[in-house]
């Protein structure tokens, strides 16, 4: 027995030191140690053992389990040691190559116009407020005072989802759920994207963006308006332009006008940026119609308000001096990055 456990002893340790894989070392821990292993099936004849011999085989069992145990542990210790060893030596960084240049982008120039005339209404006390672009017929038009078959439907042709959705046409209809809230007083802009049945060309597009403002309040006039607006052409294209309010009709304000403010290159005496006018068409604005306030709930004897919206592309184009609106939508990091 004695010389049987010391073969299975050396045969053992002779295979652990020669192992060269993982799997093979975990073979050769069940074919020694495991349940139908060697040293068990020495454990299992020990019956055979004379009887007074049996506590020293015994024993020496136990003492060739525990060394062989302890040999196949540091073998695994080592073998995953160096499995470490070579996966580190692989993943090796060098940390003197160059980095991957990453292309940076650039603010869009609306965005940069944006933030420009946001900054004008909010240091005036307006608040910045947004809405759905797929909207409903009736906050686009119904409650905008434009009613089925009105030709300002025509003007406006949209993309319809169905005869009740379609994508918005203005902004306006923000506005609308504004003043339905019922928090008065209201002094708000709505800037967003906006859609139109347009063919693409140098000034039209499809989808374009509009900033416009609401403000409704008791005993706003018609000099509020025009102190307001003429305020922000003032502060956007600078303090010596004039403006001028020539009358207009809108469907949802009454009165109506539209703004010109002085050419800002020539100062009013005519240029090729004016095409020779010495003024600039900006914006569109008016009183509130008293009919729109009714519709969302406001009494129009109690209160007033005036509103006004303006093409996002249009000042920037204007801003720029950039001649062509397409040039906007190309995303051409060598265009925008000179902004
Ligand atoms: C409510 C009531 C009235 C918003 C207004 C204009 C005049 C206007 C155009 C400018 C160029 C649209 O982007 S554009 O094509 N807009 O001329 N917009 S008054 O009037 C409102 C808005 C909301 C409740």
């Amino acid at each position: 027995m004695r010389e049987k456990l010391e073969k299975i002893r050396e045969e053992a340790l002779g295979k652990i030191r020669s192992v060269d894989s993982m799997d093979a070392l975990n073979d050769l821990r069940v074919a020694f140690l495991g349940k139908k292993g060697q040293l068990t099936d020495v454990l299992k004849s020990m019956k055979d053992v004379a009887p007074e011999d049996r506590p020293k085989i015994g024993q020496m069992v136990n003492d060739t389990r525990k060394e062989l145990e302890e040999c196949f542990d540091s073998m695994k210790k080592t073998m995953e040691e160096a499995l470490i060893n070579e996966k580190l030596k692989k993943e090796v960084i060098d940390v003197t190559l160059p980095g991957t240049r990453r292309v940076l982008g650039h603010e869009h120039p609306c965005n940069l116009i944006l933030k420009e005339v946001e900054d004008i209404f909010i240091g005036m006390g307006y608040e910045v407020v947004s809405g759905p672009e797929i909207e409903y017929d009736h906050y686009n038009f119904e409650a905008l005072n434009i009613p089925a078959n009105h030709p300002a439907k025509d003007e406006q042709d949209t993309f319809y989802i169905n005869s009740e959705i379609l994508l918005r046409t203005q902004t306006s209809s923000v506005q609308i759920r504004e003043m339905e809230k019922g928090v008065l007083p209201i002094r708000m802009i709505a800037p967003g994207r906006v859609f139109r049945a347009d063919e693409v060309d140098a000034t039209h597009s499809p989808s374009f963006h509009q900033i416009e403002g609401l403000v409704v309040d008791k005993g706003i006039t018609f000099a509020d308006l025009k102190g307001t607006l003429d305020e922000f052409c003032k502060l956007f294209f600078g303090k010596d332009v004039r403006t001028k309010f020539r009358p207009h009709h809108f469907p949802f304000t009454e009165p109506s006008a539209e703004v010109d403010v002085s050419c800002f290159k020539c100062g009013g005496k005519g240029c090729r940026f004016c095409k020779g006018e010495g003024w600039i068409e900006i914006l569109g604005c008016g009183m509130v119609h008293p009919h729109v306030l009714e519709m969302v709930g406001i009494d129009p004897n109690e209160y007033t308000g005036f509103a006004f919206g303006v093409g996002l592309e249009r000042l920037t184009l204007l801003k720029y001096e950039i001649d062509d609106m397409r040039l906007l939508y190309e995303n051409d990091l060598r265009f925008l990055k000179q902004f």
